[in-house]
């Protein structure tokens, strides 16, 4: 399985102000995380210590066998144990729904007998303009209906099928929430009276954008649960349990999402199949990239909203979302290259492209490729490589490339040439290209053309996913 590597806001600083990877924490943290390991494996994994039968195998610690369930469902090495990593995840802010118990589709099949559904927004939240929240409600309402057979009417009195409020601590429902952060929702599956409504907590900043959370994101996350699905796996899925930011103008409902929908409720009425996203899988024998980067010693492979990192001395590859580092990237980076002097990746999408300085965005972007000294009918660049020693840049563009100037910030004359003339065996449309110790690496589709650029030729032609130690 994918495993999607997790952080906390606390590490997500930690990764953006000092080195990539976090440390084992102290051990005056042990009491904190042990009550934080029972606490989690209780709410969402429905530990109950005190319930175990005396008759129950004295070699199985129920304890380390939800860990291992929490760490099968998020992807995590399976060690039955609160390592760092498990630790990391279990600090997320997330729904709070369970991961296992009533909510699985399978158990019960909870589902509305009606397609034609109600709803009302019961209270505001004075974070933001109300017409703000009415507009993010009613977007996450359209994710669904959509994709199945289902519409959906806001009514302004009475009882809906779908309250929708936002409340604070203990309300009332023996679901308390816990104050900023940890769980951001809830929702109850299908039924009557409070079945279907919808909690947001108000002690979290809602938001139409990136900051605070994203009401949208997590009310079209809630109605999935109100509708009847429960959280899934597939660390790409809207309904995966833990909360990450994706610029709402660009969000798909992922495939793995509308096929729980649709295998409740049947296909949407339109004639146009929808179809979404899938998330890349790591050792896929077809996978592609969109660009290939290094940063600070790592390797960077983006593709679609995701990138993975590959760290030299660390065996495993995590894949993320773009948008969990970098909220204000886009999602489909085209091409990307790191200026090692400066310690700067440039990052291309279309005519522009973003900076990053170590592994924070510059602010003051994008800007236009036309600045580098890209002729207009220049739309978009394939991939892009620097070259330390040589401080040259190469960026292929269809079956030519250009040679930029990073001392001199201008491009070489005499550009562009054929990509095939000074790169024989590399043809054109470029996938990917990043150099690493003396060679150069081309990604072309599903394989990877390891190029010597003192003897001109390619050496070697590997599977394009050959850094992931499939
Ligand atoms: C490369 O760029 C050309 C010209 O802009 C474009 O038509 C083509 O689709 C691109 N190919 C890839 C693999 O990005
Ligand atoms: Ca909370
Ligand atoms: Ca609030
Ligand atoms: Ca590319
Ligand atoms: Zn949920
Ligand atoms: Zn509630």
């Amino acid at each position: 399985m994918t495993r999607m590597k997790t952080f906390s806001f606390l590490l997500l600083l930690y990764v953006a102000f000092s080195s990539a990877f976090p440390v084992a924490p102290g051990t005056e943290d042990e009491d904190k995380n042990t009550q934080l390991v029972e606490n989690y494996l209780r709410n969402f994994y429905k530990f109950e210590p005190e319930k175990q039968s005396p008759f129950k195998n004295k070699n199985t610690n129920p304890l380390t066998e939800k860990l291992k369930e929490m760490q099968t469902f998020f992807g995590l090495k399976v060690t039955g144990k609160p390592d760092v990593e498990t630790l990391e995840v279990m600090k997320m802010s997330r729904c709070g729904v369970p991961d296992v118990g009533q909510y699985r589709l399978t158990e019960g099949n909870p589902k509305w007998e009606r397609k034609d559904l109600t709803y009302r927004i019961v209270n505001y939240t004075p974070d933001m303009n109300p017409a703000d929240v009415d507009k993010a409600i009613q977007n996450a309402f359209k994710v669904w209906s959509d994709v199945a057979p289902l519409t959906f009417k806001r009514i302004y009195d009475g009882t809906a099928d779908i309250m929708m409020s936002f409340e604070i601590g203990d309300h009332r429902d023996n679901s308390p929430f816990d104050g900023p952060n940890g769980l951001l929702a809830h929702a109850f599956q299908p039924g009557n009276n409070i079945g279907g409504d919808v909690h947001f907590d108000e002690a979290e900043f809602w938001t139409k954008g990136s900051k605070g959370y994203n009401l949208f994101f997590v009310a079209a996350h809630e109605l999935g649960h109100s509708l009847g699905l429960s959280h899934s796996d597939d660390p790409g899925a809207l309904m995966y349990p833990t909360y990450s930011y994706i610029e709402p103008n660009e969000f798909r409902l992922p495939q793995d999402d509308i096929n729980g929908i649709q295998a409740i409720y049947g296909q949407s009425d339109g004639p146009i199949k929808p179809t979404g996203p899938t998330t890349p899988v790591t050792c896929d024998p077809k996978l592609t990239f969109d660009a290939v980067a290094t940063l600070r010693g790592e390797l960077l492979f983006f593709k679609d909203r995701y990138f993975w990192r590959k760290h030299s001395q660390i065996p495993e590859v995590e894949l993320n979302f773009i948008s969990l580092l970098w909220p204000n990237l886009p999602s489909g980076i085209q091409a990307a290259y790191e200026n090692v002097e400066k310690d700067h990746v440039f990052l291309f999408k279309e005519n522009k492209y973003w900076v990053l300085n170590g592994y924070e965005l510059v602010y003051n972007h994008p800007k236009s490729i036309y600045d580098l000294g890209f002729p207009k009918n220049v739309k978009r660049i394939n991939a892009s490589y620097s070259d330390e020693n040589s401080g040259k840049t190469y960026f292929f563009v269809g079956d030519k490339y250009w040679r930029y100037d990073e001392n001199r910030q201008a491009m070489d004359q005499g550009y562009p040439r054929k990509i095939i003339k000074d790169f024989p065996g590399i043809g054109k449309n470029v996938d990917a290209v990043f150099q690493h110790d003396r060679y150069i690496y081309f990604f072309i589709g599903n394989r990877q053309y390891q190029f010597d650029p003192n003897v001109k030729r390619v050496v070697s032609v590997m599977k394009s996913n050959s850094w992931f130690n499939c």
